[in-house]
């Protein structure tokens, strides 16, 4: 049954984003970093290719919903220097972080060794300038805050861990290469909807009571895992502190592409733009095969991390 009230509402033409709509053969079309630049939408979408490895495509829209997709794939594994090594087994999961005059865009490096997280940088999302492999392994899901703090960049990440649920930590960096004084700020909550492991999603949006995180929780059950989408608020002058995490996910699989798929059951976000007009769109990968969309009203989802909250820790 879905919810008579949904906290986001879904677009009524997803998938927005299928693998029918790529010109260059792809297996899947899914967790996509999204922006606005220029008055348009950027979509930068993960596709699995048929050897099971990932690259990065590009689309662009008008609307934020009818996007067309780039003739050639927009970033592929490295051939050369250090990102060869690393980016071997495909490139993942890209966000777009905008940051000063540019964006910055970190994604997952698989390899051999593991998976690490590589940025990048682009100012026109023509020309792509890698600037350094940021993590050792095995980290996933690295979002850079678009403000500095202290003269500090901050970036939200998850390490994996065998001794504790995956859990989202916090990083600081002087020059976007070294990071460090790292800490956990937001773990899994027991026997609740992100109980297994949480992981940064979209890139923090800036809001008046706070940075709203959308991110995402895993759930386990006898049939396999349940991805889901919830928030979180981080104080504006201190995003260490997490002023509120709302107790309800604010989307969960439920349309027929997103229950059935390559990874059944999967709502996932790397992408989430704000609107004048006091909403955000919402990009998620349904089922690990196509691409959704949907829009809330930002001050719902601030108001659910302030008034029905859970802990973070
Ligand atoms: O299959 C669901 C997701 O699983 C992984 O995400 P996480 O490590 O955060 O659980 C990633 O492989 C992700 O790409 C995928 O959508």
């Amino acid at each position: 049954m879905k919810p008579q009230n949904p906290i986001v509402t879904r677009f009524k033409k997803n998938p927005i984003l299928t693998r029918e709509d790529v010109p260059y053969p792809v297996a899947t079309v899914h967790n996509a970093g999204v922006v606005k630049h220029d008055d348009r939408y950027i979509m930068l979408f993960r596709s699995h290719l048929r050897n099971g490895r990932s690259i990065i495509g590009r689309a662009d829209s008008e609307d934020g919903l009818s996007f067309k997709v780039d003739p050639q794939p927009f970033l592929l594994p490295a051939n050369d220097g250090v990102f060869a090594e690393y980016e071997a087994f495909g490139v993942e999961d890209l966000r777009i972080c905008p940051v000063e005059d540019c964006y910055l865009l970190t994604y997952s490096a698989y390899s051999r060794h593991g998976v690490r997280i590589a940025l990048a940088r682009t100012w026109d999302f023509e020309k792509v300038e890698r600037i350094t492999l940021i993590t050792q392994a095995d980290l996933r899901n690295v979002v850079i805050f678009p403000e500095t703090f202290g003269g500090r960049y901050v970036r939200l990440d998850r390490p994996h861990s065998e001794i504790s649920p995956w859990s989202i930590w916090i990083s600081y960096s002087p020059d976007l290469v070294h990071w460090g004084d790292s800490r956990v700020i937001m773990k899994p909550a027991a026997y609740h909807w992100d109980e297994m492991k949480i992981g940064p999603g979209a890139p923090p949006l800036k809001t008046g009571k706070g940075w709203l995180h959308i991110y995402h929780g895993v759930f386990k059950t006898m049939s396999g895992t349940v991805y889901r989408l919830g928030a979180a608020l981080h104080a504006l002058d201190d995003p260490a502190t997490v002023i509120g995490v709302s107790d309800q996910w604010i989307l969960q699989p439920e349309d027929p592409w997103e229950v059935n798929g390559y990874v059944p059951n999967v709502v996932f976000t790397c992408g989430a733009v704000a609107e004048n007009d006091g909403t955000v769109k919402i990009y998620w990968g349904g089922a690990d095969t196509v691409m959704c969309a949907g829009t809330a009203v930002i001050q719902e989802l601030v108001e659910l991390c302030l008034t029905d909250s859970r802990p973070p820790m």
